[in-house]
């Protein structure tokens, strides 16, 4: 933190994401501001709070539009203003091309290996185009000097780093991509494979989660534009361009709360569910997502109640799954899914004295989302695919009593990190059932020497080691183009 405060210091310093890091909801007592649900926001918000600046975003469900008149600037976190963060207003028309559309409809699917068939509108991609010129219009009105660093976040904003260059040469652009890359087959198919890749490498510097990413992403451009690559530093010169595509493992904030101020949890699982003394709770959380992998764990629970019928009685699964991207049919669709899969469970096992899963669909306070972590006895994150996941970290940071196991699948960037967690392929339920009895009957002292070697990672890289590298590459890259400008 110190690190970031230093080398900041007096330096212009523009955040870009899509989503708000506040969102303003109508509530009966009035308007309510809380942090969404989501790991972008989880994962910057303790940087923009450290380096003040500007956070520039989609002004989204925003309650409090009505009462900010033409103020598009406000002072965050309510309270204890630290940043700005100016809101970019689109029409439902656009956010419906832009985001619903391109963002969510073509390159969500496109980038992740759910096999959910991406849908490619040319009116989408249009709006695309211009919602990403309307924030690079955003970005040169909030820039307070002529070379700000900018960091833009994900896959929303692939035209805007080029567009950010034409308005503002001498800015330092830092792309980071928060989802995985697909090969370079996979993305071939998309009609706009050349522009994406050409927005993208106006960036200075492009930042991926795992190596994987990063080498699909520099294959990717090897067969779609005349470009060099320089395979020992990882760059690409395009035109007159340089960019460095690099590997940052996104984290989650070591100590978990650092302001230390908990609030007492009011959730309780075993609670809810009337888990008897000594029942065993598993914990799933995640917003409701077709390649969060659900509706897999949901059988594969079942799967292990009917192999495994000493389990019944003694096994509580509490899924907290907050309701996403409602716009997209998909979406809802697996939300009926996972509501009907939950209820048949319940129905085939359940007593009037026992209830083997609560599906909770709903946002929950961060508070109560800790208290969650070390309730559990196993916590599951069964994505398909997932460019990090950072569920998996935040229930290793909640045990500080060491026990708890993870169950991480193969496929989520987090597993690279976490060797030690128990790695499943969600697409094979017969496994993913085999593993959650392993779980369940693991010994303390596994489970202690398991965790304690997560938590020593995620202690150590934790979200300001990635912020740090992040910025001190960006600082880095901007003294060498001063210097090469001075000539
Ligand atoms: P997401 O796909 O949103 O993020 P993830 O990394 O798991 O996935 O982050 C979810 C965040 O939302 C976590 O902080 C979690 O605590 C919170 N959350 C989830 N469900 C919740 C609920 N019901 N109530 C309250 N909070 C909830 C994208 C990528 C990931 C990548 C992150 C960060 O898809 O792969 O790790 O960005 O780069």
């Amino acid at each position: 933190r110190t690190l970031i405060r230093n080398e900041l210091a007096g330096t212009d310093v523009i955040l870009v994401s899509n989503r708000e890091p506040y969102v303003h909801t109508t509530q009966t007592d009035g308007i309510r501001c809380e942090i969404p649900a989501g790991g972008l926001v989880s994962a910057l918000e303790p940087i923009a709070r450290g380096c003040g600046g500007t956070w520039i975003a989609h002004g989204s469900g925003s309650a409090d539009r009505e009462t900010v008149d033409a103020h598009d600037r406000i002072q965050v976190p309510p309270g204890n203003p630290g940043y700005t963060l100016r809101r970019v207003w689109i029409t439902p028309e656009e956010e419906k091309g832009y985001y619903v559309g391109f963002a969510n409809e073509s390159l969500w699917p496109l980038c992740h290996n759910a096999f959910v068939r991406p849908v490619f509108r040319a009116a989408d991609w249009c709006h695309y185009r211009a919602v990403n010129a309307r924030f690079a219009d955003a970005v040169k009105q909030e820039a307070r000097t002529d070379s700000p660093i900018v960091i833009v976040q994900d896959y929303h904003f692939a035209l805007l780093p080029r567009m950010i260059r034409e308005r503002l040469p001498n800015a330092t652009i830092v792309s980071f991509w928060h989802i995985p890359w697909p090969n370079a087959e996979v993305f071939g198919i998309c009609p706009h494979a050349a522009e994406v890749l050409d927005g993208m490498l106006g960036s200075d510097i492009i930042g991926f989660q795992v190596p994987l990413f990063r080498i699909n992403f520099i294959d990717c451009v090897e067969r779609t534009l005349e470009s060099r690559i320089n395979p020992e530093d990882c760059s690409v010169r395009y035109g007159s361009k340089l960019s460095r595509v690099r590997t940052y493992p996104i984290s989650i904030a070591w100590p978990p709360d650092p302001t230390g101020q908990e609030m007492p949890a009011t959730l309780s699982a075993r609670k809810a569910m009337g888990a008897k003394s000594g029942a065993k709770l598993i914990l799933a959380v995640g917003r409701l997502d077709y390649t969060k992998g659900i509706p897999e764990f949901l059988s594969a629970f079942e799967e292990l109640l009917v192999l495994h019928p000493e389990w019944r009685g003694n096994i509580h699964l509490f899924y907290v799954a907050a309701p996403s991207r409602g716009e997209v049919a998909s979406y809802r669709s697996l939300h009926k899914q996972c509501l009907r899969l939950s209820e048949a469970i319940n129905d085939r096992f359940g007593t009037p004295d026992y209830t083997p899963l609560l599906f909770m669909d709903r946002h929950v306070d961060r508070d109560d989302l800790r208290h969650l972590y070390r309730e559990a006895d196993i916590c599951v994150v069964p994505s398909l695919h997932d460019g990090m996941n950072l569920v998996a970290k935040e229930f290793v940071a909640e045990r500080r009593d060491e026990q708890g196991v993870l169950i991480l699948s193969r496929f989520a960037g987090a597993t690279q990190e976490m060797p030690e967690a128990l790695a499943v392929n969600p697409f094979d339920i017969s496994k993913l059932a085999a593993t959650l009895k392993s779980a369940l009957e693991m010994p303390p002292d596994e489970q202690a020497a398991r965790m304690r070697r997560m938590r020593e990672t995620v202690r150590s890289k934790n979200i300001y080691r990635w912020a740090g590298r992040l910025l001190e590459d960006a600082v880095h890259f901007r003294r060498r183009n001063q210097l090469l400008k001075r000539g």
